[in-house]
């Protein structure tokens, strides 16, 4: 069954050209003006509209367990609602809980993804450290196409690693060609100050950002950035939420360290003000960490996109409706950390980023999707519009009209932190393995269609940084 994009114009990371896109079994065979829809071609009618890679969210927590329950997401109506926002593809987490083996969890989050319906691929949480677990990032590596371990500087007494953890991670990271990525917060810090707001009667949700200032994750950001330059490592800090933590990533590579970061749609917009509000279940819908935060940091955060210091998006989407939030009522401790966002992500940042000329069209493909299947090391299978590539593609109409709300998105959650934004540029159409899979305003998905992306280690990189490290090796005094 073949797919004809007919009259669009097609916008990649580079370019923007009046062009057709021809889609058979599932890839893109033929991109060029005028193309010739063969019998029994599906058209779609793609005039006036851009026609671009589908986003790729390198950042969502479906159906996770946390904090005493689970996330209310699942990964069929998960990457459902990602489809009807134009992301084609999501990368999530296998999170082993400590002392016990990563390859287990990879098989029981493997069996909870299979009935996605859009394609997905996972980084693996490195949460102890043991010869158990450099030998399972080994099998991770070499047999189950994982290519990025997480790392949680946050969340003591839960999933945090210290710094000799990271260390040995990292120059395992190093040997295997693999990306560790962090989430920077200093955990002790955070839970200190938790401990200290708590005493002093602070219970409510008012206290997670007091307990998460941006000093907290600045330090952490800047700490994990010389860990991974003693192992020689690369490093790529998600969530980015603030000017400190943004600084060190930005001073990190203008020092040549191959250092990647990522912002959150959430953090682009919304306003700390939202922990001060007078209801209880609004502040705590916005319980995530790290926390929302003021004006500056928001700004700083789209000059970070901008100027290329950030390169990629992505939502953090893990949800928790009102009843489990309020297992933390009389302690913000204890309110599962989370917010949602797939299916908003793209019409937020084009609405806030390409609509302000903040974003090129360009651009916004760059960070939505095309930086996030580099990094991750699956371009140009994904994030791109080309002949071989998948056939994941959003027909993205700039003059379509959402106005977002929990009423009417497709997400399994009862809140939904852009509420009443309104977005001008949607998605009209999204294609998934070369099939309509979103239009009109509905989906027409299926269960398990979603397949898991293999996604290789990046020899090339580690190949630049094993010379690196060699050139600046000290040598031993030769003593007569
Ligand atoms: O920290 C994360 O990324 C996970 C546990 C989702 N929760 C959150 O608050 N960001
Ligand atoms: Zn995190
Ligand atoms: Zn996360």
């Amino acid at each position: 069954m073949s797919l004809l994009i007919r009259g669009g114009t097609v916008v990649t990371a580079d370019q923007v050209q009046r062009a057709d896109v021809l889609c058979t079994g599932g890839a893109i065979v033929a991109v060029g003006p005028k193309l010739e829809a063969p019998a029994g071609a599906k058209v779609v009618d793609a005039g006036g509209q851009y026609v671009m890679p589908g986003g790729i969210d390198p950042h969502t927590h479906m159906e996770l367990p946390f904090m005493g329950t689970v996330a209310s997401e699942s990964f069929l109506s998960g990457t459902a609602a990602a489809l009807a926002g134009g992301t084609t593809m999501i990368i999530d987490f296998v999170i082993p809980a400590p002392n016990t083996s990563l390859l287990s969890a990879y098989d029981t989050w493997r069996g909870w993804a299979k009935k996605a319906c859009a394609d997905y691929s996972f980084h693996v949480a490195v949460t102890w450290w043991s010869d158990q677990v450099r030998e399972e990032m080994g099998v991770l590596t070499r047999e189950k196409g994982v290519n990025s371990f997480k790392h949680f500087m946050a969340y003591k007494n839960a999933i945090m690693v210290a710094d000799d953890q990271m260390l040995e991670s990292f120059s395992r990271c190093v040997e295997l060609g693999a990306l560790p990525t962090v989430h920077a917060e200093n955990g002790e810090a955070v839970y200190f100050l938790q401990q200290k707001y708590l005493k002093m009667g602070i219970t409510g949700p008012e206290g997670h950002p007091l307990s998460r200032p941006p000093e907290v994750e600045g330090e952490a950001a800047n700490r994990v950035i010389k860990i991974a330059a003693l192992v020689n490592s690369p490093v790529y800090i998600v969530h980015n939420s603030c000017i400190q933590s943004l600084e060190a990533v930005t001073r990190a590579r203008l020092d040549g360290q191959r250092v990647y970061g990522e912002v959150l749609a959430g953090h682009l917009v919304v306003d700390d003000s939202v922990y001060r509000h007078q209801d209880w279940d609004f502040a705590a819908a916005h319980v995530m960490s790290p926390p929302f935060r003021s004006r500056e940091h928001r700004e700083a955060l789209w000059k970070g996109l901008q100027s290329g210091n950030l390169q990629t998006t992505a939502t953090d989407h893990c949800c928790f409706c009102a009843p489990q939030k309020a297992m933390g009522k009389g302690d913000f401790t204890r309110i599962p950390n989370g917010t949602g966002g797939v299916e908003d992500r793209m019409g937020v940042l084009w609405t806030t980023g390409v609509n302000t000329g903040k974003l090129t069209m360009n651009e916004f493909v760059k960070v939505t999707s095309t930086n996030a299947a580099q990094i991750f090391n699956i371009y140009p299978r994904k994030g791109a519009i080309a002949v071989g590539a998948d056939a994941d593609i959003v027909v993205w109409d700039p003059k379509g009209t959402r106005t977002i709300s929990a009423k009417t998105h497709n997400q399994n959650v009862d809140f939904n932190i852009f509420e009443g934004m309104r977005l001008t540029g949607v998605p009209s159409h999204t294609i998934s393995q070369g099939k309509v899979v979103y239009a009109g305003g509905k989906l027409d998905v299926v269960e398990g269609a979603g397949r898991y992306i293999d996604r290789p280690t990046f020899p090339a990189v580690y190949e630049a940084m094993k010379k690196l490290a060699e050139q600046r090796a000290p040598k031993p005094v030769a003593r007569h």
